[in-house]
């Protein structure tokens, strides 16, 4: 067996912890042939749970679970981690502004951004989970100059897969026979599921479908409210498909994406389709060789701009109140 990979995950004691620890453990994230060591992050009071989720790893008895630290010092339980997946993050409670959210968020993304500029290896891949996800990744990336940029992404892997099955249900088809869906933006109400190019067993979807009505009315405010709409059922917060879809995205971009496909990541922009470069924002990607790369070319319609460009005109305000607060 190989050298075990370290893989950091912050909020380890939560909702999606819990899903997420067990997956890793297991093998999902990469594979059945690399053994991995956990090094999990929780705030102090949490680390009596904690110990009782490292109990039922215990339990479990993986074969490639190496090891598992835990701690509440970022400092430490960083050090030498190769994947950190930040999914601890300050919540938005009743009455806080955005402000409040993005200063509370700052206070915990920052000091993590400096650990992992200071600990982690040469090699360390970050995907925030954690939300405003793709702010708190930017956070985290500003303060850690020597990590280069591209390794921050941020989770709209939900986002995408909540597509999938929306498309999948509307064509009469399965998840696999759609390639090509597109989430751009921010993971929030603003994001923009794209399936212009999406294609079910290579037919283009938006042709098949011919409904503008349905894509504006019905599938774009499903994808963009599934989150609330889990909440108002299930009384809680996604959870398993938010650590389901955090081993989709590290899994990807460490394993690749099959020829043909591409997958939604929210990452540094480039500049790419015009939009504003350095914020961190949802784009098609491929990756191959633990790298990714924005799908280039693809021609967007008036509809499609207009969605993205208010989208990323959301995330551009957010990064002017974390500069504002001296967070990046
Ligand atoms: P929980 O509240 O169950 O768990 C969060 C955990 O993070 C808690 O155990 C808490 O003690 C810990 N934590 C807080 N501050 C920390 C810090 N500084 N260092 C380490 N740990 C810390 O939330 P959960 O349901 O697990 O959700 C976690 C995050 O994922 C939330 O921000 C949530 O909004 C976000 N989500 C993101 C999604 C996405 O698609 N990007 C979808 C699901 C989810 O809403």
């Amino acid at each position: 067996m190989s050298t075990p990979v370290k893989v950091a995950v912050t909020g380890a004691a939560g909702q999606i912890g819990y899903s997420l620890l067990f997956r890793i453990a297991s093998g999902s994230l990469l594979g059945p042939d690399t053994p991995v060591q956990l090094r999990l992050l929780e705030i102090t009071p949490a680390l009596k749970a904690l110990e009782g989720v490292v109990m039922e790893l215990d339990d479990c008895a993986f074969p490639l679970l190496a090891g598992v630290e835990t701690g509440d010092d970022p400092n430490v339980v960083f050090d030498g981690a190769n994947i950190a997946l930040l999914v601890g993050a300050r919540p938005r409670t009743k009455g806080m502004e955005r402000g409040d959210l993005l200063e509370a968020n700052g206070a915990i993304f920052k000091p993590q951004g400096a650990a992992l500029n200071a600990h982690a290896a040469d090699d360390i891949k970050v995907l925030v989970t954690g939300n405003p996800a793709n702010t708190n990744a930017l956070i985290a990336k500003s303060n850690a100059p020597d990590i280069p940029a591209e390794r921050f992404n941020a989770l709209t892997r939900l986002d995408h897969n909540r597509a999938l099955a929306q498309l999948a249900a509307k064509t009469g088809s399965t998840v696999n026979d759609i390639t090509k869906m597109t989430i751009w933006g921010n993971h929030s109400a603003t994001q923009y599921p794209d399936v212009f190019h999406s294609e079910v067993n290579g037919r283009n979807a938006a042709e098949l479908i011919d409904d503008q009505d349905w894509l504006e009315s019905t599938f774009i405010p499903t994808v963009q409210q599934r989150g609330a709409a889990i909440i108002a059922a299930r009384g809680a917060s996604s959870a398993a498909s938010a650590a389901n879809a955090t081993v989709d995205h590290m899994r990807d971009w460490v394993l690749g994406t099959p020829e043909g496909d591409w997958v939604s990541m929210a990452v540094p922009s480039d500049g790419s389709y015009g939009i504003a470069e350095g914020i961190i924002t949802s784009f098609p990607c491929t990756t191959a060789g633990g790298a990714y790369n924005i799908v280039q070319g693809l021609e967007l319609n008036e509809f499609s701009r207009a969605k993205i460009d208010a989208s990323v005109a959301e995330l551009q305000g957010e990064r002017e109140a974390v500069q504002a607060l001296g967070l990046v």
